[in-house]
């Protein structure tokens, strides 16, 4: 037994004086681990007579159990230690100005911030949806007919078929996001959809990927007015200034009846001036949402309607910010991102401004 107690003094001094975690474990192995001085005393349990048995059992248990608990109190209070030293160091001073070579948020960042912004003060709240799509929610769904042109190999990127022989593509719209919230959610339903889309396009005015926002309200009783009060609200709050539209009737599968919507404008030299003018620019088509796709995500069009919307962020960030080439967008140049880039500390707002 005057061993058992020359042991747990021997450990209890060794712990308390262990100064990190590695020194600590070799402590716990040299007691504890397999072939550890208490585990072999252990062992030698087996040779010894009922009796001592009986005495040495329990000792040996509770030193085993002594030195576990007392190795656990000292790892805690080191980790505790090396926590706060970590705070102590790794301090910040929030006072110091800030690092100018700090990178800039791209302008179609920015520009889908600010749709964000203003469409969520108008009670719409922002949806996602993956980039790779199925036929279905890219083109079924939205009351594409099986011959129609955008489903052809020269607009849109198939992917290669899978074992199955399913042939995914690379959404030519977000407006697969919107046919998963119909089917997934009830109405009353307010959302837009931002995000990356892409299409087999390459010359001065397209990207084989480009980002639209498109926005979606499926309400009871709800018409071509609130289409018509929602956008011309959205490109006065965008432009930050008055905006004259006009709406034209245009054809989508998905919208009946369509439109498109335009803004006056005029030029000044090579500057564009949104709001003023007598000539008209296209900006965003609309619409609303066809009976057939209400149908096709389980919604009766007999008691709900919806209207829907849809534009080019690309575009637009380049009449707002004035950027000549559509291009340059995506060329990753930091001298045109350091001219054109936003700060990432200024939040678009509606009450501090947009940009
Ligand atoms: C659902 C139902 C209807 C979205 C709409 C447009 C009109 C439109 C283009 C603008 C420029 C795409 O980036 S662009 O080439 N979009 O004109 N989009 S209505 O209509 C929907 C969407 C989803 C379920």
């Amino acid at each position: 037994m005057s061993d058992i107690a020359a042991i747990k003094e021997k450990y209890s001094g060794e712990i308390a004086a262990a100064d990190n975690l590695a020194g600590l474990d070799e402590i716990r192995v040299a007691a504890l681990g397999k072939k550890g001085e208490v585990s072999m005393m252990m062992r030698g349990l087996g040779q010894m007579s009922p009796e001592e048995k009986k005495v040495m059992g329990p000792a040996l248990n509770g030193l085993k159990n002594e030195i576990a608990a007392l190795v656990e109190s000292r790892k805690s209070a080191l980790e505790l230690d090396a926590m706060n030293a970590a705070l102590a160091s790794e301090t910040m001073d929030m006072s110091l100005p800030v690092d100018t070579s700090m990178g800039t948020l791209h302008p179609v960042q920015q520009v889908m911030e600010e749709m964000a912004v203003i469409f969520s003060d108008m009670g719409f709240s922002v949806a996602e949806g993956p980039d790779i799509e199925d036929d279905f929610h890219n083109f079924t769904a939205l009351n594409f007919p099986p011959g129609h042109p955008a489903r052809d190999m020269h607009d849109t990127f198939f992917m290669t078929p899978d074992a199955e022989g399913e042939q995914k593509v690379l959404r030519t719209h977000t407006s697969p996001v919107q046919i998963r919230t119909m089917i997934n959610q009830k109405p009353p339903i307010r959302i837009i959809a931002p995000g990356r889309t892409y299409r087999c396009d390459s010359d001065q005015t397209h990207t084989p990927m480009f980002h639209q926002v498109e926005g979606l309200v499926i309400e009871e009783g709800t018409h071509m007015g609130h289409l018509k009060g929602v956008l011309m609200d959205f490109v006065s709050a965008f432009f930050e200034t008055d905006v004259d539209v006009q709406f034209r009737p245009h054809h989508f599968p998905f919208t009946e009846p369509s439109a498109e919507m335009d803004v006056r404008y005029e030029r000044d030299g090579a500057a564009i001036k949104i709001g003023q003018g007598d000539k008209w620019m296209e900006i965003l088509g609309c619409g609303m949402v066809h009976p057939n796709v209400l149908r096709a995500c389980g919604i009766d069009p007999e008691v709900y309607q919806g209207f829907a919307f849809g534009m080019g962020v690309d575009r637009l960030a380049m009449l707002k910010y004035g950027m000549p080439d559509l291009r340059d967008m995506f060329a990753a140049d930091t001298r045109w991102l350091g001219h054109y880039g936003f700060s990432p500390l200024l939040q678009a707002s509606l009450a501090t401004g947009l940009s």
